[in-house]
């Protein structure tokens, strides 16, 4: 690793700047802490060896339905979307892997990607799929669905191009697929619903005897779009029955925008881990539906509780709990490196958050029915700020206490406005 994208001196300074304060509020956060018998260094050395990969398709400006609005300087290709990752990992720690998406990731050579990318600094996260979309030159159409089309030609299109991921996947040294289907119909009787099923769970059983060894196939349901009738794998009951039939390698995955609002996330993330199904997070955050705002900017507190109940699973692994944590997040208005440097630090905090909490005290409070106490002892762990701990485990990884103002005084978009060729106009979702 030598291509560190902003200074390291200017980081440096940056952090000397700040260090007397930030020692300061660290060593009394510890004085509190150890007063609730919690070992400060313990959860600053657990966040440290947290990590979130970054989706390569976050980088760049996201849109919506009606209009995309680019601003100067955003990545258009891998390597430049590479480049932005390595400047959010370079400044938070946090996030030291790219989950990258195909075909819009495509090149001719990935043994090279991979060199570049770890000059960087970055590995390879699980690799996406994309059978929801057309892509020019493309012999069949998924307008009609891919693993589940009637048509055993689609069909046969979509599993190839998810057996193709997974060898670039293996050539990227990522150990994961995530197959996320769009399959689904607007219409009452456009289709068989049990027949999509069977034909779903075919075609995942092919790309399922792909998977080399060590890797693990993750299944991402979600409830609605682009099909407003019916989804094929809609809810995680849908994603864990079918898990359960394909094998051990195969995972579910949480992305938290894919549910009906004010679903009970945290319960469907203790069901399947309970069942040893848990395999994997896309991290973001909504208000109304799918709506892939910036993680723990809308409901802080679900987050938290998400990451209650994986600090519970840490405590009592099953069947190798090691799920992959993700950022799956359009940043349609914002400059997406300061989305997902905001992001990172939500998704950690969280976890510190989670790790604060008194577990003997909760699970005390538990067997005994007493509901104030058991509340009690989550709120606390809530309502503790843990800033000084994300920020100075960020800085003995080599990262800035503050990611956001450093970003911007480091002139990085301004710059890269100079250099990147400009992104056409237009909508779409990612
Ligand atoms: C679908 O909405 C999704 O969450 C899947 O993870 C896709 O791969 C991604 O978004 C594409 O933006
Ligand atoms: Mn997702």
């Amino acid at each position: 690793m030598n291509g560190q994208p902003l200074s390291a001196d200017q980081i440096e300074s940056h952090n000397a700047e700040r260090m007397e304060a930030l020692r300061d509020e660290y060593d009394s956060l510890g004085r509190a802490l150890g007063r609730r018998g919690v070992d400060i260094e313990a959860v600053k050395d657990k966040v440290a060896a947290f990590s979130v990969a970054l989706p390569s398709w976050g980088s760049g400006r996201g849109g919506t339905r009606f209009a995309k609005f680019p601003i100067a300087g955003e990545p258009t290709n891998i390597h430049e979307k590479l480049e932005d990752c390595a400047v959010v990992q370079q400044l938070s720690r946090m996030t030291p892997r790219v989950s990258p998406h195909f075909p819009w990731d495509k090149v001719a050579d990935y043994a090279a990607l991979r060199q570049e990318a770890a000059a960087l600094g970055l590995g390879f996260d699980a690799v996406n799929s994309n059978t929801f979309q057309d892509q020019p030159g493309q012999p069949h159409s998924y307008r009609n669905g891919s693993l589940t089309a009637t048509d055993a030609a689609v069909r046969a299109q979509a599993v190839q191009h998810n057996i193709e991921c997974i060898e670039i996947g293996r050539q990227l040294g990522s150990t994961a697929v995530t197959v996320w289907v769009g399959d689904g119909t607007n219409f009452p009787g456009q289709q068989d619903l049990g027949g999509s099923l069977d034909r779903y769970l075919d075609s995942a059983a092919q790309i399922y005897s792909a998977l080399p060894e060590g890797w693990r196939m993750l299944l991402e349901h979600k409830m609605y779009e682009p099909a407003f009738y019916s989804t094929v794998i809609s809810d995680w009951g849908s994603s864990i029955l079918a898990a359960q039939q394909l094998g051990p390698k195969a995972q579910c995955l949480v992305d938290l925008g894919h549910h009906a609002p004010n679903v009970n996330i945290e319960q469907i993330v203790a069901r399947l881990h309970r069942f040893g199904k848990l395999g994997g997070f896309h991290f973001n955050d909504s208000k109304y539906g799918d709506d892939d705002l910036d993680s723990g900017s809308i409901n802080p507190h679900q987050l938290f509780l998400v990451f209650n109940e994986l600090v519970e699973a840490e405590a009592n692994p099953r069947d190798g709990f090691d799920p992959a944590y993700m950022i799956d997040q359009s940043h349609n208005v914002t400059d997406p490196i300061e989305s997902m440097l905001s992001s990172a630090e939500a998704i950690g905090a969280a976890y510190a958050k989670a790790l604060i909490v008194d577990r003997a005290a909760l699970h005390a409070a538990q067997f005994d029915n007493d509901v104030m106490m058991g509340f009690q002892a989550l709120r606390r762990g809530y309502r503790t700020d843990v800033t000084p701990i994300l920020a100075l485990a960020r800085i003995e990884a080599g990262g800035a206490a503050d990611t956001i103002q450093l970003y911007r005084q480091s002139g990085w978009r301004e710059r890269k406005a100079q250099e990147r060729r400009a992104v056409g106009l237009g909508a779409g979702i990612v």
